[in-house]
């Protein structure tokens, strides 16, 4: 008989993917001048830490060199990178703030 069903010129199904958009990592980098009060204190401020949160999250960025501070959207991620800098710069300490894609 006529077959026709299972033509491969029909498309049958598509997918519907939905996509996430990427989360970037904020980074926090240990230097030799910035002091320990003004790092808790921009962990405090700028991603609402508790005090003691932010000591143990400084400690770690003093012993390893670099920790994550967050997890944002690009732009709440460059928010923060540029608010930290900013605060940072205003004080003169050389603290360094950036973000990379996860
Ligand atoms: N290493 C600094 C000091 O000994 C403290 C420090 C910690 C600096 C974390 C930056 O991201 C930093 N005063």
């Amino acid at each position: 008989g006529n077959d026709d069903d299972d033509d491969s010129s029909v498309i049958v199904e598509t997918r519907t993917k939905t996509k996430r958009p990427p989360l970037y990592k904020v980074l926090l980098l240990n230097d030799d001048y910035t002091p320990m009060e003004f790092v808790v204190a921009v962990l405090e401020r700028f991603f609402g830490m508790s005090h003691a949160q932010a000591f143990e999250i400084m400690l770690t960025v003093h012993k390893k060199g670099v920790a994550v501070v967050g997890v944002f959207s690009h732009e709440i991620a460059e928010t923060k990178v540029a608010q930290v800098m900013d605060f940072a710069r205003r004080h003169q300490h050389p603290l360094q703030c950036t973000m990379e894609k996860e």
